[in-house]
């Protein structure tokens, strides 16, 4: 019999990857969405036909991390075998300016659906396994490199502290009450599909738009970071393979290597043939109060046990993501006439 999911943050880049994904397994997906006054569905309405009782293949219910009653209602109603919890306000700058509803969100909203899920296995007496979407950004200023599963956390943001919350919470929830509740430990992942204001895909998208004279410039913040980029394709395969496993177990997911965000925006900008130092100007206001300087994960871990490795390349990502924009761009010079 096939398996049932349900996945927050579905309308989320990775929520739109992991979902395919599923479906493509012949799970049947259910996701969690958000109401908005806007339309949020763009990167899964291929997924999904129709709503609520009507809706055929991908099934979607309204549901927030800051609404236990509805999350209640919609494990009650989804009877999933698996959850992943990929739901969060996702953007470390940001979290310093929100950094209350940062915290609920990430750090109780994994909080109150891990406690949802409990009282639902106790009532119904079906086994749940449970993803959690942790992040490399919990490191922060690293205390060693490569970073691993047994690395030490220093989180240096809002974002960061509420994620290494919700990643205790899991572990915890797995100790006490023998959930089988793992936490991944992603590093950065980008695709076509990224929100266009992390800094990969602000890079792309605003080199194809100059690149066709749609835009002048490019503001950018902190050039020397670095970051540990893979394919978001790649990564959401290993969220399932993490609960396809005997046994529970916490997984860095990450490619390897690290470049510099100058890196990435040299390698955009030369793929197009522009030189970045004319359109690129630092705005201080995009630097953080307190940065990660570098990332470099360490997935032997993974590789071993689960057999996962990354396939999409770092110059391949760039690639596959200059060459999106550049049709998105050349869309929008087709729609100014
Ligand atoms: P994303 O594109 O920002 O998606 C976040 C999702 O969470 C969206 O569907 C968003 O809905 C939803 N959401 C926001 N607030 C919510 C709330 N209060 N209740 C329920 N849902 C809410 O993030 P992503 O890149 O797909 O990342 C997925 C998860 O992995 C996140 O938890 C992120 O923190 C974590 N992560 C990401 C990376 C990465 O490099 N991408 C690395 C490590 C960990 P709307 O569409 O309505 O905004
Ligand atoms: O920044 C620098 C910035 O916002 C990367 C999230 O998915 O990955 C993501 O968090 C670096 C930082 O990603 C700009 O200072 C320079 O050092 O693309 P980002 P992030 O902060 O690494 C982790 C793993 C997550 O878990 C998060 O959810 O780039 N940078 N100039 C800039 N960053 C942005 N956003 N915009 C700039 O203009």
């Amino acid at each position: 019999m096939s398996k049932t999911a349900l996945i927050t943050g579905i309308t989320g880049q990775d929520g739109s990857y992991l979902a395919e994904f599923l479906m493509s397994k012949g799970y049947r997906v259910h996701g969690m969405m958000r109401r908005s006054s806007t339309f949020t569905t763009g990167r899964i309405d291929h997924l999904y036909e129709g709503f609520g009782a009507h809706a055929t293949g991908l099934k979607l219910h309204y549901g927030d991390l800051g609404d236990a009653t509805g999350l209640r209602r919609i494990l009650g109603e989804v009877m999933p075998d698996e959850v992943y919890n990929l739901g969060a306000q996702s953007h470390v700058r940001i979290s310093f300016d929100q950094p209350e509803y940062t915290a609920d969100v990430v750090g109780m909203g994994t909080l109150r659906l891990l406690e949802a899920i409990r009282d639902h296995m106790q009532a119904t007496g079906v086994p749940i396994r449970y993803y959690q979407a942790g992040s490399s950004e919990m490191y922060g200023k690293v205390v060693e490199t490569p970073q691993r599963e047994t690395t030490p956390f220093h989180p240096r943001s809002p974002y960061a502290c509420a994620k290494v919350f919700a990643y205790w919470q899991t572990v915890n929830y797995r100790e006490a009450y023998g959930l089988f509740a793992v936490n991944g430990i992603l590093f950065n992942h980008e695709s076509p599909r990224r929100t266009e204001n992390f800094v990969t895909r602000k890079i792309t998208r605003t080199a194809a738009r100059i690149k066709l004279g749609l835009q002048k410039e490019l503001s950018l913040g902190n050039l020397d970071a670095k970051r540990d980029w893979g394919f978001a394709g790649d990564y959401v395969q290993a969220m399932w393979m993490m609960l396809q496993q005997p046994e529970p177990g916490d997984y860095v997911i990450a490619t390897g290597e690290t470049h510099s965000v100058k890196e990435f925006l040299e390698m955009v900008f030369a793929r197009l043939k522009l030189d970045w130092k004319k359109y690129v100007e630092i705005d201080k206001r995009l630097f953080r109060p307190s940065e990660v300087d570098l990332l470099l994960g360490d997935s032997s871990k993974a590789r071993k046990v689960l057999g996962w490795k990354p396939k999409v390349s770092f110059p391949q990502l760039v690639d596959m993501m200059v060459t999106a924009d550049l049709e998105l761009a050349e869309r929008e010079k087709r729609a100014e006439g």
